[in-house]
């Protein structure tokens, strides 16, 4: 995709992000405006414009999207308190970036979804 995603040119380097964990596949780095204490976007390194085109061109990458998700959930101390990983999807779901993303957020009570 390149120069017009702005996830693949934070994954080129080109735009400067703030990296929490990094594998061949995947990157995560903090939100730029964050919505909890802790707020990690989790992408595929390869552009996907969203989850279900993801997941249904390489599941194997997205479970390893999840994988990630989870070591970051881990190394910022969520694991006993819990946290919510969500994919916004298409215009329905509020995307506003269409590389796939999950967004990981905790560190506080979230409450229910659609409260
Ligand atoms: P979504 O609405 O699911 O497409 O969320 C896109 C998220 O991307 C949103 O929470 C803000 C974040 N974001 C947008 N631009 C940048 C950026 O340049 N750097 C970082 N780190 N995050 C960004």
């Amino acid at each position: 995709m390149g120069t017009d995603c702005l996830f693949c040119r934070i994954v080129a380097g080109e735009i400067p992000a703030t990296i929490v964990r990094e594998t061949p596949t995947t990157l995560a780095f903090r939100d730029i405006d964050p919505k909890a204490p802790v707020h990690v976007l989790v992408i595929p390194k390869e552009h996907y414009a969203d989850v279900a085109t993801l997941a249904q061109g390489d599941p194997a990458l997205a479970g390893e999207v999840l994988a990630t998700a989870a070591a970051v959930a881990e190394d910022e101390g969520l694991l006993g308190d819990g946290f919510r990983l969500m994919f916004n999807t298409g215009a329905y779901g509020g995307q506003e970036v269409f590389h796939a993303h999950a967004h990981l957020l905790g560190g506080v009570p979230l409450g229910p979804m659609l409260a």
